[in-house]
């Protein structure tokens, strides 16, 4: 439906449909990202949803991120999931019956009085406080908001510049595909198939009681998926410890990564405190981002795998990511976007939105999870990136072409990027956040 106009839906009527699901998704102290699908709180989703509730819930926005942050880890890790104690064990695969945070992530600092999970998602968290700050400055100097969170964000930045720095190449690894936030993408089919899976039956998928198994990762990945989190788990979480079999230096986090680096700047500056040293982090971070990662051959950021030390050919959307990183060599910023309207992606010719993977690869699939649909949050961060590099034009092509999707849609969690045929849960938390923020 390239161009398709969408009369159906109005600013102020979209807006009143996105704060009523992240009112029905809101616990009491954070956001379920779906109610049947996602009991707990996820940790990216939270940045993302903060990001949303700022513009109408700034006092919500502001818990949001302080409930994730009450769970951090004294190592610094935030973790990807937080569990609600009040959910049955039995609504979500891997509880916190299998992630054993308390005894087994003791040495690492994991929290005694709250479940979580041991792995990390993307760090969206610091562009999150500094928005939600700007949102409504009055309230969080009342509350004291950047000044709480502005060590702990800082300490989750260093385990990632730190101990996760396992290639000592700069940047930051993920150790699971999970870390990602971009599960089953076919970046990680090479390094996946080096893990033994756990036997089939040794744990019972819930995912499949709420979602399509069409639409899901496969068996297959799944017991790949729970083989890596034991083995990390039985060495306590310790990253030195662990015998990884996957270590992947991602394009997309490190960018991330790389705008947390400048929104702490800007927190310490707020603060009153000396922001050099986030700038700093920040320069170094991107050179590495470019030598290690820019492929000038496909236009795109790869990732690298650190086990079989070389690069990932699949081209993934985590390879445009980087579009939001501030100072990115000119050059590279042209060649992403031509790589974005090329037909690898095919942004404002095959498609309105941009796919999660490459239209012409063979893993590709149109409405199986990261393998090819559209996802809202990578959109947004594309929408935000075109700004971010002085392409007001596209990103407003962008940013109308999500609004209508998520308006058509009923927020769905993910998209087929020709049909725009909804996929997954509806009324998805980031969804709707992310919408609510375009719309302001
Ligand atoms: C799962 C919550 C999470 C997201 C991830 C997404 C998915 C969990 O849902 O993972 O069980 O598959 O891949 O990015 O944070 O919305």
């Amino acid at each position: 439906p390239a161009g398709t106009a969408h009369p159906g839906w109005t600013p102020a009527g979209l807006l009143r449909r996105a704060r009523r699901v992240l009112h029905d998704n809101w616990t009491g102290s954070s956001t379920v990202p779906s109610r049947a699908l996602y009991p707990h709180q996820w940790s990216w989703d939270s940045a993302f949803i903060a990001i949303g509730l700022r513009h109408f819930a700034p006092e919500r926005a502001r818990r949001e991120l302080t409930t994730l942050f009450a769970a951090q880890w004294a190592d610094g890790r935030v973790p990807h999931i937080v569990f609600n104690p009040a959910v049955p064990l039995d609504a979500y695969f891997p509880s916190p019956d299998f992630w054993r945070s308390a005894t087994d992530g003791a040495a690492a600092g994991a929290p005694a009085t709250v479940q979580t999970s041991g792995l990390v998602q993307p760090p969206v968290h610091a562009l999150a406080a500094w928005l939600t700050h700007l949102a409504d400055p009055a309230g969080s100097g009342r509350t004291g908001f950047l000044a709480g969170l502005y060590p702990k964000l800082t300490a989750w930045q260093r385990y990632l510049t730190g101990p996760r720095d396992l290639g000592g190449r700069g940047l930051a690894a993920i150790v699971h595909p999970w870390e990602s936030g971009m599960d089953n993408s076919p970046c990680w089919d090479a390094p996946l198939a080096r893990v033994a899976p756990a036997p089939p039956g040794s744990f019972r998928r819930c995912d499949l009681d709420h979602g399509d198994p069409g639409d899901r990762p496969t068996d297959l990945d799944y017991r790949r998926y729970v083989a890596l989190a034991r083995t990390y788990r039985d060495h306590g979480y310790h990253d030195a410890r662990t015998p990884h079999s996957f270590a992947v230096e991602d394009p997309g986090f490190n960018a991330l990564l790389i705008l947390a680096e400048h929104a702490l700047a800007e927190i310490a500056q707020a603060l009153g405190a000396d922001p050099t040293d986030h700038r700093i982090h920040a320069e170094e971070l991107t050179n590495a981002l470019v030598k290690r990662c820019w492929d000038g051959r496909t236009g795109l950021f790869l990732c690298h795998d650190l086990i079989a030390g070389r690069t990932l050919p699949a081209r993934s959307a985590t390879g445009l990511l980087p579009l939001v990183v501030p100072g990115l060599p000119g050059h590279i910023a042209d060649a992403l976007l031509r790589t974005m309207e090329g037909e690898h992606f095919s942004l404002g010719h095959g498609t309105r939105l941009v796919p999660s993977y490459d239209l012409c690869g063979k893993a590709f699939d149109a409405s199986r999870y990261w393998r090819g649909p559209a996802w809202f949050n990578v959109n947004w961060l594309i929408e935000r990136g075109l700004r971010e590099q002085g392409r007001p034009a596209r990103a407003a092509g962008l940013r109308s072409a999500i609004l209508g999707a998520a308006a058509d849609s009923g927020f769905a969690e993910y998209l087929d990027p020709y049909t725009e045929q909804p996929h997954g849960a509806r009324n998805f938390s980031w969804t709707a956040a992310l919408a609510a923020d375009l719309l302001e």
